[in-house]
């Protein structure tokens, strides 16, 4: 303990009895009270971080994130901290238990899935490796809504995860509030004393960004990171001119038109819907960011700004906050008098794009005419921007106007293509698995590919072990760390040591011992929150992510029918029973996706309470999937779902979560099951499906009313769902679903990959009756998952793109 650190125990006792009554004490107020001790206690090492960044004249990396995915954080803080054993002293001494109050922490679930998580993965990896990195995002008073299950279908309600607007782990930074402008016009004035042309933007509108920041500690390296959150709010001008004319009500209003920036975040994953809503909180993002670090710069080196690209770099996760590439150009040009060309070589040293997504859909664009009206001047810029870039373009490929027309950032119907901006405005574009960017380069950015090679590369996802083993697994964890001491935990790749006890049946009877408790553990909460009982000797088969339709959660309900359908007819020979769970939140305007979690809920109904079936098959859908969720479920899952169509999954992270926890996959060659199963080996994954190139190919001449007339088995299944034996009550209602699967358009072929997949099912089911083969199988997942590390990743870009020191 230096000088400087507080003593911990007394700190936690005092909150924890710092309290006027406590016969009302809520395990949240234990929660808040622990949550806040231990912040107090981080503090010293959080400012000499900041010193360190600050003093030491090194490169510094800024991660801007639409979402934050960060779940619950004391377990994970404890953990990092080091202090997990005092903390639990403390609790004892009070006679309170740390699991329920752990349990009583709201998880902050500032994000819709993957892409949000990844960004907190990478955040705990920045800090593990003592990477000088700074995350910025937006504190959303409303996080990813919560999801109620009424009579089967998914009801949405807010997520009040502020417990009287205060999160216990951050901590208010008012003094770096700055404005942001939105609206108004601009003109052109020449400054009488340089001669130089200025471009003024008088907005009619200015929001107050107030930062408040979360620590984000480094695995127990005296390292804690920041996590900066952006809260909007009027500003006091605005409020005086309003009072001033007498308009009490004009000014509330105001007030809240600023508030609804960050009130809430937008529920959908792969599907933008264009509101202004969003767009306004996007250009908050980088704008409140952006000159966050221009006025550090401007404090410490002046207007001088010929080191800045050598000290800066920006990762922009998708294309959310892409706006960035036309935000550093105003500021620099408008703010601090850059020449034009001066500021795109910075803003083009600085900045780099991460693409998360190849479906249409989900690619951003937005109208011309709706960012002239809330962002006049950064619109200008983008024009500009778009000027000179096809002038290159007409270079490249002189006299080709189809190829301007294709790459050019605003497009012939008015949109600006925000993918298009990220690229020209980036020297580094990726994607985030190896097929995934073999595919930008072939197709989706393919012209771009052509004119910047150089520009293109890839950078394979991970997730960090601190929360997806050690954290969510401690039984896991305890074994790893007797076995094999504890270097693992930030150096995933000395799991390979695992292997030499692959034949070691004593040890893998205490694998499959730990695999059977975590089971248990879910089994007891399942049962508890939905009645059903699950027996834990039965294969637990997983399928936990959003719902969409390119995921394929049909694919597996028809598989569970066709089981069902096995069962009833006494087809029982060698059964293998199962318990399929599936979980995950439907985008509220998904009319399909939300379907499809009442069909779910359907088939569990009719399976769960028919005696014929019985323990050899039980389906649950688990309600208001979350991080917290995941870390129960990862852990007691036998056999992971990775079942998207081949082409369409960017990645994937929650495969590598259970891969790294002892469960086979069922997957297709999609994201990173690709690279999964190269570090398997096709005997330890049960690969199944078209390919990717298989899939392209089958465009036009696909006919699933065909497979079904093959299939027999597929009839039965058919024949089912449209006699309506699992909507009795309820005709009709999944006609839709059915005709999408039937149909020669469906997109995502789920028919066709019907058959192998039943048969990839049959042998996972035949390899689970092998309980020993099973567990070496499963220790084999873990032992090779070390490449899927959030660490990997996370060196990966600072080597390629970041290239930072680390401040050990
Ligand atoms: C789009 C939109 C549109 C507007 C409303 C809010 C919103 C939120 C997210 C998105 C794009 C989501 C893209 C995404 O989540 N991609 C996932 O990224 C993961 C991390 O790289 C990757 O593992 C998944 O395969 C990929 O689907």
């Amino acid at each position: 303990m230096n000088n400087e650190q507080i003593d911990l125990k007394a700190s936690l006792l005092h909150y924890l009895q710092n309290q006027l009554d406590r016969r009302f004490t809520t395990e949240q107020d234990y929660n808040r009270a622990v949550a806040s001790a231990i912040r107090d206690y981080l503090m010293p090492a959080w400012r000499e971080t900041l010193a360190r960044h600050h003093h030491q004249e090194k490169r510094h990396a800024y991660y801007l994130s639409m979402e934050f995915l960060i779940g619950r954080s004391l377990v994970n803080n404890m953990q990092n901290l080091g202090i997990e054993n005092e903390v639990t002293q403390a609790f004892n001494e009070l006679g309170l238990s740390l699991e329920s109050i752990q349990q009583a922490e709201a998880d902050a679930g500032l994000g819709n899935g993957g892409l949000g998580r990844l960004a907190a993965c990478f955040m705990d990896s920045c800090a593990s490796l003592a990477l000088p990195v700074t995350g910025y995002g937006l504190r959303y008073e409303y996080g990813l809504f919560r999801q109620l299950i009424k009579n089967g279908h998914q009801i949405e309600t807010p997520d009040c995860w502020l417990e009287f607007n205060s999160y216990p782990w951050e901590v208010n930074r008012k003094e770096y509030t700055c404005k942001v402008k939105f609206g108004g016009h601009c003109w052109t004035h020449k400054d009488p004393d340089t001669g130089r042309f200025e471009v003024i933007w008088q907005a009619d509108e200015e929001v107050l960004a107030v930062p408040f920041d979360v620590p984000i500690v480094g695995y127990q390296n005296n390292t804690v990171n920041t996590l900066r959150l952006w809260d909007a709010n009027a500003t006091e001008a605005f409020k005086l001119d309003e009072f001033n004319a007498g308009d009490y009500f004009e000014a509330v209003a105001t007030n809240n038109s600023a508030k609804s920036i960050t009130m809430v975040l937008y529920p959908n994953d792969s599907n933008q819907n264009g509101k202004t809503l969003r767009l306004r909180q996007q250009y908050f993002l980088v704008s409140a960011s952006l000159q966050d670090v221009l006025t550090h710069w401007v404090k410490k080196h002046g207007i001088d700004f010929s080191q800045f690209a050598q000290a800066n770099v920006f990762q922009l996760n998708d294309t959310h906050p892409s706006l960035a590439v036309a935000e550093l150009m105003r500021l620099l040009i408008d703010e601090y008098q850059l020449e034009w060309n001066q500021a795109w070589l910075i803003v083009t040293q600085t900045m780099a794009y991460t693409n998360h997504t190849l479906l249409p859909e989900a690619l951003e664009s937005w109208p011309v005419e709706m960012m002239r009206t809330l962002l006049p001047r950064p619109l200008e810029i983008i024009e500009e921007i778009n000027r000179h870039f096809l002038v290159q373009v007409s270079y490249k490929w002189p006299g080709e106007l189809d190829k301007q027309r294709q790459l050019s950032i605003i497009d012939g119907y008015g949109m600006v293509k925000m993918a298009h901006l990220a690229i020209v405005g980036s020297f580094s574009v990726n994607g985030v698995a190896a097929l995934h960017s073999e595919l930008l380069k072939s197709k989706l950015f393919n012209h771009f590919y052509q004119l910047w090679p150089h520009k293109f590369n890839n950078k394979t996802n991970g997730v960090t072990p601190r929360r997806w083993i050690a954290a969510a697994n401690p039984a896991l964890r305890n074994l790893l760390n007797d076995t094999l001491g504890s270097d693992w935990i930030t150096n995933l790749n000395q799991l390979e040591q695992l292997e030499a006890y692959q034949n070691d049946s004593a040890f893998l009877a205490r694998w499959r011992e730990i695999k059977q408790n975590n089971k248990q553990r879910l089994a007891d909460f399942v049962a508890q929150q939905t009645g059903i009982e699950l027996n834990i000797e039965a294969m637990f088969d997983v399928q936990v992510k959003r719902i969409h339709q390119y995921k394929r959660q049909i694919l597996n309900v028809l598989h569970v029918i066709h089981l069902y359908s096995q069962i009833k007819k006494g087809q029982t020979d060698n059964w293998t029973n199962r318990v399929v769970i599936f979980g995950g939140k439907a985008a509220p305007g998904y009319w399909m996706a939300k379907q499809t979690i009442k069909l779910i809920n359907n088939v569990a109904q009719i399976v769960n309470k028919d005696r014929d079936v019985g323990d050899k098959l039980k389906v649950v859908f688990y309600p208001d999937y979350r991080v917290s969720a995941m870390e129960m479920v990862c852990p007691a899952t036998d056999l992971s779902e990775q079942i998207s169509t081949a082409g369409k999954e960017a990645s994937g992270t929650g495969n590598m979560k259970f891969m790294m926890n002892g469960a086979l996959t069922i997957g297709t060659l999609d994201g990173a099951n690709v690279e999964m199963l190269e570090a398997l080996g096709q005997q330890n994954f049960f690969l199944f499906g078209l390919e990717a190139h298989q899939i392209q190919a089958l465009e036009g001449h696909y006919q699933p009313q065909d497979l079904i007339n093959q299939d027999t088995d597929l009839q039965a299944i058919f024949h089912l769902l449209e006699v309506g034996h699992f909507s009795l009550f309820e005709s009709g209602i999944f006609d839709p679903l059915i005709a999408s699967s039937k149909d020669p358009a469906d997109p995502w072929k789920t028919l066709a990959d019907f058959r192998s997949y039943i048969d990839a099912q049959a042998q996972a089911a035949q390899a689970y009756r092998d309980p020993q083969a099973w567990s070496r199988m499963s220790l084999l997942n873990c032992a090779r998952s070390g490449r899927f590390s959030a660490d990997r990743t996370i060196q990966d870009y600072n080597r390629d793109i970041w290239k930072l020191n680390d401040l050990k």
